[in-house]
């Protein structure tokens, strides 16, 4: 398979926000291409119709532009599409924002669906940790395993470099957790990666630098712990 190309992203001192990635694995193909100053138009399909409707969710109500194209080994089960679409997602993330310039960094979201609460907070650090603090009932959701939405949001943190903390506060029905979820993570990243005029293109950072931008989120270790579960 041919090595991937380098991810595409404007030089410094462009004004467009936009990244483009290419993975290709034995067990996936993958491009993905986001505008972090879209309108939140999606065009998914990764072969898996439930991840598609969350990722619509996360485009829609980030008001960030996703094009995902996937062919994945389904045939096997879903777990390479999804945790491959989470890396190729969070890589086109970080290539997007590369240094991260004027940012707001911090997004935070109290996500409601029906009976269901989902807290989401974010750190566009350039520290990869996902804490996941959310149970499902049913093993499945559709097709989907419901175990899977762990393993999307860890590759989706590890690899776009952010510190991601997502919990669920309540909920029965699994299909509007796991969508409180998909929404939280949007609204918090509609705010965290939107620019500040006060900070008037600075890092957002004492240290004065949230990692290198380009590659290095996906180099960094990921930690993650899985928080105890109540209830
Ligand atoms: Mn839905």
């Amino acid at each position: 398979m041919a090595r991937p190309p380098a991810p595409r992203r404007p030089a410094a001192g462009g004004d467009t926000r936009r990244a483009e990635i290419s993975r290709a694995t034995k067990e996936t193909t993958i491009r993905v291409a986001i505008d972090l100053d879209g309108s939140g138009r999606a065009a998914i399909g990764t072969g898996i119709g439930f991840l598609d409707h969350m990722l619509e969710q996360v485009a829609r109500h980030g008001l960030i532009d996703i094009t995902i194209e996937a062919k994945g080994d389904l045939h096997i089960d879903y777990h390479h599409t999804t945790e491959d679409v989470g890396i190729a997602l969070g890589q086109a993330l970080a290539a997007a924002l590369g240094e991260k310039r004027g940012i707001r960094r911090y997004g935070s979201c109290l996500s409601p669906m029906d009976e269901a609460l989902v807290q989401v907070a974010l750190d566009i650090s350039g520290r990869a940790y996902l804490v996941w603090d959310v149970a499902f009932s049913r093993p499945k959701l559709g097709e989907m395993d419901t175990e899977l939405f762990r393993e999307w949001f860890q590759a989706f943190a590890a690899n776009a470099g952010i510190t991601l903390h997502v919990r669920a506060l309540s909920g029965e029905n699994n299909h509007h957790i796991a969508e409180a979820c998909f929404k939280g993570l949007a609204r918090a990243l509609r705010e965290a990666v939107a620019l500040d005029p006060r900070q008037a293109g600075r890092v957002p950072s004492t240290k004065g630098t949230l990692g290198k931008g380009l590659g290095t989120a996906a180099a960094t270790p990921m930690r993650a712990r899985r928080a105890p579960v109540r209830r």
